[in-house]
């Protein structure tokens, strides 16, 4: 234990001494997040307070003179709005910060989540007209640098199938007394890729290569767009087109986005409550600053919303409607490559703005409500 602890401190001394440009040497700022959060984590709590920011700050932008305008710097990397900074914030600003120029360079993603037949009209048909969204996402996909499909998709037998389970070909601790109903959950037992966890069963669903499987006829594809397939093993069911639900294997897309330098992701899709919500939690946690486009969902239930709502907004996403998303993509489209200055004046202008509008919209009490504090430019 002794040796451990002494190891690590010995550690962060030798990151302290190094510069944020050696820590940078490899050109890739956002692999050496931990590095950088270490260092300057002076006081070790595990967060960045206003001094250690500012330290950072001073040798990320050394030409400007950081101490003046210390609260708009935290304002604009406190993604939750708690007045502190924790890694995942940092994370998410080293992925917009070009450690050769000093600047800030930003990207943005649709990722579109299970517009699939099943989810739509099929066995696990939509009760909220599900189409509606339809021409919501493809009004708005060209706005995006990137676009992503992300689609369940199944082998036949399936963990997350009642029909599998019932069938006898899950391993299950519960015991078996007839037949299980859909949407009952039930515990995995534990295999060799990873652990026993909870599962939820539903009606056989997005199975590889079927129509039920298949993207919705009426949802815009194009050739340059990019699929992430999720749920392809049939002990691991994945919610989050980033990684499976035990977070045993990743699906590829933070790589992805990563080799296209995408620093902002927006998800919209199905469901609203449950893929598309998990898929924005680990983006949030993989350091990209994610926005769920709510007109642009359904839920599984309306009785879900407030929970998911509360769950997304302590993680930092924010929740907009499908019109201020195209606001902020064409803000940051016009503003892609700007330095830090410019960075700081656009996110002030666009919290002032945010504010102007809440207030506008009170009377209405839109459903709609920005989850993370941190809205407009970002
Ligand atoms: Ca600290
Ligand atoms: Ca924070």
């Amino acid at each position: 234990m002794g040796g451990k602890c002494c190891t690590e401190r010995k550690g962060t001394q030798r990151l302290r001494k190094q510069s944020l440009t050696s820590l940078f040497a490899n050109g890739v700022a956002y692999a050496v997040s931990a590095e950088v959060f270490q260092k300057y984590d002076a006081d070790g709590n595990g967060t960045l307070e206003k001094n250690e920011l500012q330290a950072f700050f001073q040798d990320a932008f050394p030409f400007e003179d950081q101490a003046a305008k210390a609260d708009a710097m935290i304002d604009a990397i406190d993604l939750d709005g708690d007045g502190k900074v924790g890694l995942n914030e940092v994370r998410a600003f080293l992925r917009c910060y070009d450690p050769s120029s000093n600047n800030i360079k930003m990207k943005t993603a649709l990722i579109i989540i299970d517009v699939q037949n099943d989810f739509i009209s099929g066995s696990l048909a939509n009760q909220y007209n599900a189409l509606e969204i339809l021409p919501i996402i493809n009004g708005m996909r060209d706005k995006f640098d990137v676009v992503v499909i992300s689609m369940d998709w199944h082998p036949h037998e399936h963990c997350s199938f009642v029909e599998s389970c019932n069938a006898g070909s899950v391993d299950i601790e519960e015991p078996k007394s007839g037949d299980f109903a859909p949407f009952t959950p039930v515990t995995l037992k534990d295999d060799a890729d990873r652990a026993g966890h909870k599962q939820m069963l539903y009606p056989r669903h997005a199975v590889q290569d079927t129509e039920g499987g298949a993207c919705h006829k009426d949802l815009v594809l194009k050739s340059s767009d990019d699929y992430i397939y999720k749920g392809t093993t049939a002990n691991i069911d994945s919610y989050s087109a980033f990684f499976d639900n035990c977070k045993a294997n990743d699906t590829g897309l933070t790589a992805m986005l990563e080799e296209k330098g995408v620093t902002h992701g927006y998800c919209c899709g199905l469901v609203f409550d449950i893929c598309v919500k998990s898929t924005a939690l680990h983006g949030a946690e993989m350091g990209f600053r994610m926005t769920v486009i709510e007109d642009a969902c359904k839920p599984l239930s309306r009785d879900n919303d407030e929970a998911t709502r509360k769950e997304l907004g302590d993680a930092g996403v924010a929740i907009v409607s499908a019109a201020d998303a195209v606001r902020e993509v064409e803000s940051i489209a016009a503003n892609k490559n700007c330095t830090w200055n410019q960075y700081l004046s656009n996110v002030s202008r666009g919290k002032h703005a945010q504010r102007v509008h809440g207030q506008l919209q009170k009377p209405m009490s839109s459903h709609v409500q920005q989850g993370g504090g941190q809205p407009g430019f970002m």
